[in-house]
């Protein structure tokens, strides 16, 4: 085995997640621990207890950042984002991921991990489990106490977000996962995460024609299918926001800007669907959420991270979309 194909094997990023037929398939999160109410649970909801390390550029991250906000948790949790461009995260090895920049002046939007004193998330992870095999993921939710990673799968972070810290949240009453829709936001869900949130990066990560083909296909349908029903209803589930808004906005409002381009998902543009585009301003513009789209760093970093797709690194000119412009969505509200 050459030196270079060990190393892959001890430490991966999404880039090796790559199945034998050239298609993109993401692995499991593997930290999986919940944060409870009870007070008597082993991480309980406290305020200042935890920090979620972000990516500003991760749909993923994103996700759970918009939670914070939407929530009102910026207070009672701590955040702090990395830098856009991953890096090399040891000198022994070729693993390129997540870094942390040296000051808080170096780059807007990333800075350093004053918590931890780590240079990269791979420390975090390593700080977390002395024999981590997995990839070195953003979001991580961090427990100040035991010191450890309490889970780093947003799918979950965002559901304890949504109710184990009622008793600090200053959105309480907000709840984006109500019960008696429940049903309607999972099937929604299914359908947004394996053919949008993950289907943009089956489109860009695949290595044959074939398994794009079927993604990019996949993609549009799913698109045009939130396009209809967004042309009978303000949000994915009705009239009142939910996680499963939250969710495809994350991946819609990196689509013109990045995904369009760098994964090859071109076929039609989020800006010619009326009620899409529309839909995209009205989540953006929704209190708490304009704050955690910082279009710098999610361009440097798709187009400046993975050299095997964009090898000089260039970062494309447009389309610079001023999503808070005034929006159609409210007819549906009267
Ligand atoms: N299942 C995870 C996925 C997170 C994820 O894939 N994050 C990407 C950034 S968008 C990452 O950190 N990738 C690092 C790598 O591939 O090494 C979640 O939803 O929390």
């Amino acid at each position: 085995m050459k030196y270079s194909q060990h190393v892959i094997l001890m430490a991966r990023s999404a880039l090796d997640e790559m199945s034998a037929t050239g298609a993109f398939v993401r692995t499991p999160s593997t930290f999986r621990s919940w944060i409870s109410r009870d007070p008597n649970s082993p991480f309980p909801a406290e305020s200042g207890r935890y920090h979620l390390y972000i990516s500003y550029a991760c749909p993923w991250a994103s996700r759970c950042l918009a939670y914070l906000k939407i929530k009102g948790l910026d207070k009672a949790i701590s955040f702090s984002s990395v830098s856009a461009k991953w890096g090399r995260t040891k000198e022994t090895d070729e693993h390129m991921g997540w870094v942390f920049p040296a000051s808080d002046s170096e780059e807007d939007g990333a800075e350093p991990d004053t918590l931890n004193g780590t240079k990269n998330v791979r420390e975090l992870y390593e700080l977390a489990s002395i024999n981590y095999s997995g990839k070195y993921t953003v979001p991580v939710l961090w427990d100040k106490i035991q010191k450890t990673i309490v889970n780093n799968e947003s799918a979950e972070i965002i559901r304890m977000l949504n109710t184990e810290f009622n008793d600090i949240a200053e959105n309480a009453n907000l709840d984006l996962y109500p019960p008696h829709l429940q049903p309607q936001i999972d099937e929604i869900n299914d359908l947004v995460y394996d053919a949008i949130n993950n289907g943009v990066y089956k489109c860009g990560f695949a290595k044959k024609q074939e398994p794009y083909n079927e993604a990019v296909i996949k993609l549009y349908e799913a698109l045009d299918k939130c396009e209809e029903i967004l042309s009978k209803q303000r949000y994915l589930c009705g009239e009142t926001i939910t996680e499963a808004d939250i969710r495809l906005f994350v991946t819609l409002i990196r689509f013109d800007e990045v995904y369009a381009v760098y994964f090859k998902c071109n076929k039609r543009l989020l800006r010619e669907y009326p009620n899409i585009f529309n839909y995209i301003k009205d989540i953006f513009q929704f209190p708490g959420v304009s704050s955690t789209v910082h279009m710098e760093q999610i361009k440097n970093h798709y187009y400046g991270s993975h050299p095997s797709l964009n090898p000089y690194g260039i970062v494309p000119h447009g389309p610079n979309i001023d999503y808070s412009t005034p929006h159609d969505r409210a007819r549906f509200s009267k």
